[in-house]
């Protein structure tokens, strides 16, 4: 293991400190969204991408995680707003929060975790409510603020909960989508969000789920960005301790399969019996056994080698392959798997801080989208898998043009 990155407590549960052993290694990993430029190349960080399963509470976690200032930063390069279905998917969960939890509520307010460029906050904004979103990586940070949405840029804690509560006041609901999940303190937002909602408050996340990764073998979930992956079952034991119940899961097909989970000050709200019924699932799937994962791994071991077969085929026969997408994920993939500028001609991505960069570790250069659409390759390979709907609709042309795409979720497949 490298010396760099502190391991999980030395070896113990991020949440209950129980001793937790990593189920496989991914290898050596880089910063998923490191994307470099050229110069940058020779001072790469590594570390090694371990996860773990905590059989004493059930939470799905990365034994090492980089330092967060590794990763969220003035240059942080995944922008939220860069797909049309997320910015659909984040209004409605935005009105859903106006129209059931504020219902009746006078000036409520509301606060964001990980509010990135304000792709949730501006429907509160337009609609005149009070909010705050916390976001400590400053460029998209600053998109936000550029709108007119109430931004601060810091790590959200217990101190910062305290100082939140003294300025502005308790929150009616505090939320948080592909945010929880890269945390690492979760007990220490747990507490803060025990601090800064009101009793009659609502804490409401989703995040990529455990049952979606472990049934599709989306291995790709895993990066140094998501130290959990959470289920049902983790959230409820995590945050218990806090006073903070589950009471309600909702799952969403976005990121792959997502799991939105509401928790509020115990007591105070009834349990939907989705809850219950959602355990029992988990229970059925074996979440909570330690052979899932291993199988998990044999899993990703075939897929992997199923993968590297499709590519060296295309190569040998000389194909175009172009990447699709540089997704944080990719960085999982292209790194375990080997995938070189061998096999992947460039990767083509829509986000200009991106583009003309290297993608990490293997260094595949990013192009922006034009280079795609200019001169089809004859394969694309989609590692915006999740956001396939969305873009197989747009490249039917590509697809006429007689291109075929390379998926690997759930498995490595040659499709139209
Ligand atoms: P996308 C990020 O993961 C990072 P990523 C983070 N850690 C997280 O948890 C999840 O989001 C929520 C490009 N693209 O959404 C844009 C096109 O080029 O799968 C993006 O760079 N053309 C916070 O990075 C990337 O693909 C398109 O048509 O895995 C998509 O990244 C579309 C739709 C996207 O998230
Ligand atoms: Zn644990």
């Amino acid at each position: 293991m490298s010396p760099k990155v502190k391991s999980a407590n030395n070896g113990h549960c991020r949440v209950c400190s129980a001793r937790i052993t990593p189920f496989m290694s991914f290898g050596r990993m880089p910063i998923a969204n490191g994307f470099l430029r050229p110069d940058q190349t020779e001072n790469e960080y590594f570390f090694e991408l371990t996860p773990a399963f905590c059989e004493a509470c059930g939470m799905f976690q990365l034994l090492e995680q980089p330092d967060p200032q590794k990763m969220f930063h003035e240059q942080y390069a995944f922008y939220s707003s860069t797909s049309h279905y997320m910015q659909a998917h984040f209004e409605a969960f935005a009105h859903a929060v106006i129209n059931t939890v504020f219902a009746g509520r006078d000036e409520p307010f509301v606060v964001e975790l990980g509010s990135n460029d304000g792709i949730m906050l501006r429907h509160f904004k337009d609609r005149g409510v009070r909010h705050l979103g916390v976001e400590p990586s400053a460029n998209v940070a600053d998109v936000a603020r550029s709108q007119g949405i109430s931004t601060i840029s810091a790590f959200f804690d217990r101190g910062l909960a305290d100082q939140i509560a003294a300025d502005q006041g308790g929150a009616d609901a505090i939320l948080a989508a592909n945010v929880m999940c890269h945390i690492p303190d979760l007990p220490g937002v747990a507490a803060g969000v025990q601090r800064l909602l009101k009793a009659d408050g609502v804490f409401m996340f989703e995040d990529p789920y455990l049952g979606d990764m472990i049934a599709k073998t989306s291995y790709d979930q895993i990066y140094d960005e998501h130290v959990f992956i959470f289920s049902a079952t983790s959230v409820q034991r995590a945050f218990a301790p806090f006073g903070l119940e589950l009471v309600d899961v909702m799952p969403q097909i976005t990121h792959g399969g997502s799991m939105r989970y509401t928790l509020a000050p115990k007591g105070s709200r009834q349990v939907s019996k989705k809850v219950s019924e959602q355990l029992a699932k988990e229970a059925a799937l074996g979440l909570d056994q330690a052979e899932t994962y291993l199988q998990f791994r044999a899993n990703c071991e075939n897929s992997r080698a199923a993968l590297m077969q499709t590519l060296g085929r295309l190569r040998s026969q000389q194909k175009r392959v172009v990447g699709y997408g540089a997704t944080s994920k990719s960085t999982t993939v292209i790194n375990y798997c080997g995938i070189t500028p061998e096999h992947v001609e460039f990767i083509s991505d829509t986000t200009p801080i991106k583009q003309g960069r290297l993608s990490p570790g293997a260094h595949i250069p990013v192009k922006a989208y034009g280079e795609f659409a200019k001169r089809y390759p004859d394969y694309a390979l989609l590692f915006a898998w999740n956001h396939a709907a969305e873009i197989r609709e747009k490249e039917a042309g590509f697809v006429a043009a007689g291109g075929r795409w390379v998926v690997y979720v759930p498995e490595v497949a040659i499709v139209s």
